[in-house]
């Protein structure tokens, strides 16, 4: 029997930060959660959804993911960009997670069955100062976690990308009508990156994975400098070395070190990275299951990828919902050339709206047999938590200059 979308309602919700998150109810009373949260514009991905796409869901099978897909990504004309890819990606998962409640499986059994029985995870530590970061690294292996992203202050700077700058835990969003500054300055990044990255290799032994992010910062010879310099270290990846508008450009940095390449998160189509892909430029590709496209799309970057030995690694800060979060989990069951899942972690407060089905142990994340995507979304909870503005911040040079955040 055909089961069409009766409702679709579109909710947002600040348990600790802004979510914003798609409800569609089928006509056999099947209820799907889908994510559709970019980070300091939520409103807009609401409206787009709300104004434009939920009036086109009604009526429409629900059973229909890829045809819905494509009819959302190509009847809009106006193609790609986060806030249209998200949408879609809100739909997407949410009809994937209707789908296999309507069978009572899990996602993954709908995407070939389990390749594997538990998801590497990295997640993430900061400092102001390398103590700091011991600390917060000394944290995250108590609780756990074998791969870790590793970040610090920079002597010089006050506030920099990946640090809080009153100590603790790091959250990129900040609620304030305006966006926050923060500092940047390349070379007193370089004097001091690599003794940071070889200090905590030293502190934590061969056997953890450490990851860095540069958030995009450097120009591409830096970048290859920096690889050079830090090779020795043994990185499980360098992320958003350059800012990653030039796909050509990876090139160039791959030419001077062996060090893993992980880009993406920015991204939202495989038209927006099959560049990196096909000139073989990158180790990792980093887009989103929600940002870009749902998992309809994803699994296909991620196809592309596995041509080259390319590994998935899907973005997974604080700022996508635990509907996402486990929308990822699904698919690094079922997809071979998946490499390591970020998991930034939730707000207290996020627990009293989202309950997952996922549970962590020694570094890895299993899936239970929940169906479809494995999380339930309480709306009288979400209803305590009213929207708050909240914007990422930007980056100065010390000369004044708006820099790449
Ligand atoms: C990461 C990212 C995030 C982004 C954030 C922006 O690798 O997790 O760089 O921390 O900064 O998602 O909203
Ligand atoms: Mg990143």
């Amino acid at each position: 029997m055909t089961q069409r979308i009766t409702s679709a309602d579109v909710i947002i919700t600040s348990p600790g930060r802004n979510y914003v998150t798609l409800k569609i109810v089928t006509s056999d009373g099947v209820v799907g959660w889908g994510d559709a949260t970019v980070n300091g514009r939520e409103l807009a991905v609401a409206s787009y959804l709300a104004d434009h796409v939920v009036p086109l869901l009604i009526g429409r099978e629900a059973d229909r993911i890829e045809d819905t897909w494509q009819f959302l990504y190509r009847s809009a004309y106006w193609r790609r960009g986060p806030v249209t890819m998200a949408a879609i990606g809100a739909v997407d998962l949410a009809l994937w997670d209707i789908k296999g409640k309507s069978l009572g499986v899990p996602v993954y059994q709908l995407l070939g069955g389990a390749v594997r029985d538990r998801i590497l995870t990295y997640t993430h530590t900061t400092g102001r100062d390398i103590a700091e970061l011991k600390e917060s690294v000394a944290e995250k292996l108590e609780a756990g976690f074998r791969a870790i992203r590793v970040q610090s202050g920079v002597p010089g700077l006050n506030r920099v990308y990946g640090v809080n700058d009153r100590g603790g835990a790091y959250e990129p969003a900040q609620r304030s009508a305006v966006a926050p500054e923060e500092d940047w300055d390349s070379d007193l990044y370089l004097k001091t990156a690599p003794a940071m990255l070889e200090e905590i290799r030293a502190h934590v032994g061969p056997d953890i994975k450490l990851l860095h992010d540069v958030h995009h910062r450097l120009t591409p010879i830096q970048a290859a400098r920096l690889g050079k310099a830090i090779e020795h270290v043994g990185l499980f990846w360098l992320e958003d070395v350059t800012p990653g508008e030039n796909q050509e450009i990876l090139h160039l940095v791959r030419q001077h070190t062996t060090v893993p390449l992980a880009i993406g998160e920015v991204f939202n189509t495989i038209w927006d990275v099959k560049d990196f892909i096909l000139t073989q430029s990158i180790d990792f590709i980093r887009t989103c299951v929600m940002h870009a496209g749902g998992l309809s799309h994803v699994r296909k970057i991620f196809d592309l990828g596995d041509l080259y030995g390319i590994q998935g690694a899907p973005h997974g800060p604080s700022d996508v919902s635990p509907i996402t979060m486990a929308a990822s989990m699904q698919l690094g069951l079922a997809q071979r050339n998946f490499g390591i899942q970020e998991y930034m972690g939730y707000p207290d407060l996020a627990k009293d709206v989202f309950t997952t089905s996922y549970t962590f142990a020694d570094g890895y994340f299993t899936l239970g047999d929940a169906p479809g995507l494995g999380v339930d979304f309480d709306e009288e909870a979400a209803k305590k938590y009213p929207y708050e503005a909240a914007y990422l911040p930007y980056a100065r040079r010390l000369d004044g200059t708006v820099a790449d955040w």
